[in-house]
């Protein structure tokens, strides 16, 4: 038996009581020190951070790129907050170097980036524009000599204005799978990991329904699900295109912001409540890649406004997933009861807190059932969080620093609950960051900060918030403190 020193038993009797409590299993005595307060990530976890071409780029109207449904819509007046558009954004278009070496110095190895249709389709089908293609190209290389891996999305939300009836005409998702395979051939000897789109409820439901977003119209029930079905279709043919003109060592997936379910309280009845939510409450969009299908429950609910789905269709869009994307920010509470569907979602009470987004609703176990809700459903090959940040009021002090201790809590309380999902077993790959920078927050333009480097909109300059200096720890030690 090994003899402790007077110190080395004091911290084991310190370990002891609380791994007891915690009815963990003890590491021996005389075994080095363990750090129990450090949640790592498994070996080769992917950091990241992410963007979305309109949000970040500018450039609008450079080099031959032709206008997108939200180009249209934020020039519009009333649309977005003070009118403010996506021309300049943060001028990554010519300062992308720069937004590769902020990466750099995080020490992120992954980057999730989106391409801009329109700058490489002007009109969305047809004629290719070289130039556009040639940046996207400058920008991928300049990844891949940094070390730094994309991970691109072919389409956050930037449709081509030019594609006549957008959403709401099925050749838009015809043009789509056309684009994916123009970017599969392009792009896949360099470009490794594509998603097809993000957040199927942002360009079909808010656009489409609620007028929130672009095209800013409120079709009926109907016609909004016939919008919501082209938008899945869309992946569906964009999968088919993207694997029909790469190699195989190409993985496809999409980036979906999946409603996620949290149990009220961590009972059987509870576990079981927020699991059939997930599958009900996503039916239109993730259960559908997922079985391949729209469900009984959703066709019921719809009745005669359900889909019109074509021979085929179905076949696309539940074509198997390399991985499945999850953008988590805020939970839904749901509790098991005895109505027909065997749940019911708890509203929250007006005091909830929230961050600087009204919408952004905190409970940062959201992302572990996000994680483990979709996994025991459907037991896809890998998830990564594809997006979770939040916003915050940054003002710089009188020392030009932005001491984001609010974000900071947001991300610190998220990894720890995903360190949880991955130390369960769940397989999550890796994780990306909304966002690298402050930018274009659609309809909400510039008043609201997600970056975790500060932009100054009037001088382009970029400074790290304490949140940089924070992820950047979180990437070197592979672990949330
Ligand atoms: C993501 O959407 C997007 O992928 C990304 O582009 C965006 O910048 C980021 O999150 C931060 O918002 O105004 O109350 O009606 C997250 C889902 C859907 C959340 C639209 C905000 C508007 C809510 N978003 N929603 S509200």
């Amino acid at each position: 038996m090994s003899i402790l020193t007077r110190r080395q038993f004091g911290k084991t009797a310190a370990l002891s009581t609380a791994a007891a409590l915690a009815g963990v299993a003890l590491p021996k005595f005389g075994l080095a020190q363990p750090h129990v307060s450090t949640l790592s990530f498994p070996q080769g976890f992917l950091w990241g951070c992410a963007t979305a071409a309109y949000q970040v780029e500018g450039g609008a109207a450079e080099d031959g790129r032709g206008p997108s449904l939200w180009d249209v819509f934020s020039h519009t007046p009333g649309k977005t907050h003070l009118g403010e558009t996506g021309d300049v954004a943060d001028d990554s278009y010519h300062r992308y170097k720069e937004d590769i070496q902020l990466l750099k110095a995080l020490g992120v190895s992954t980057y999730r980036m989106s391409l801009s249709w329109s700058r490489i389709f002007p009109s969305g089908s047809g004629a290719v524009n070289p130039k556009g293609v040639d940046y996207y190209n400058r920008v991928v290389d300049e990844l891949l000599a940094n070390n730094i891996t994309p991970y691109v999305t072919l389409f956050h939300w930037d449709t081509p204005a030019g594609l006549a009836g957008g959403w709401q005409n099925r050749d838009t998702s015809k043009a789509f799978g056309d684009y994916a395979a123009y970017i599969g051939k392009h792009f896949s000897d360099r470009v490794k990991h594509f998603m097809t789109t993000n957040e199927f409820t942002c360009f079909t439901d808010l656009g489409y329904r609620i007028a929130q977003f672009a095209p800013g119209l409120k079709l009926a029930n109907g016609a909004a699900n016939q919008v919501r079905h082209h938008g899945i279709l869309a992946h569906g043919l964009g999968l088919q295109a993207l694997r029909a003109n790469s190699p195989s060592d190409v993985q496809v997936g999409l980036a979906e912001n999946a409603v996620v379910y949290v149990p009220v309280i961590e009972t059987d009845a509870h576990i079981k409540a927020a699991q059939k939510a997930t599958r009900v409450g996503n039916a239109p969009f993730l259960t559908a890649l997922m079985e391949g299908k729209y469900i009984d429950e959703y066709l019921q609910q719809e009745g005669a406004d359900a889909p019109k789905v074509e021979a085929g269709d179905f076949k696309a869009i539940g074509g198997a997933l390399d991985f499945v994307g999850l953008n988590i920010y805020t939970p839904t509470y749901v509790r098991a009861d005895d109505s027909k569907l065997g749940f019911a979602v708890e509203p929250a009470p007006t005091s909830y807190p929230h961050m600087a987004s009204p919408w952004l609703t905190l409970g940062p176990e959201c992302i572990y059932w996000g994680v483990r809700n979709v996994v025991d459903l459907w037991s896809p090959k890998g998830i990564f969080i594809t997006e979770n940040g939040c916003s915050s009021d940054d003002v710089p002090n009188d020392a030009g620093q932005i001491e984001d201790v609010d974000r900071v809590m947001y991300l610190r309380n998220h990894l720890t609950h995903l360190h949880r999902a991955a130390s369960e077993g769940y397989p999550v790959k890796g994780y990306f960051l909304w966002s690298l920078l402050d930018n274009f927050e659609w309809a909400d333009g510039y008043s609201k900060r997600f970056g975790i480097h500060y932009v100054d909109f009037k001088t382009q300059k970029r400074t790290p918030k304490l949140s940089a200096q924070w992820y950047r720890e979180v990437i070197a030690k592979n672990a949330v403190e």
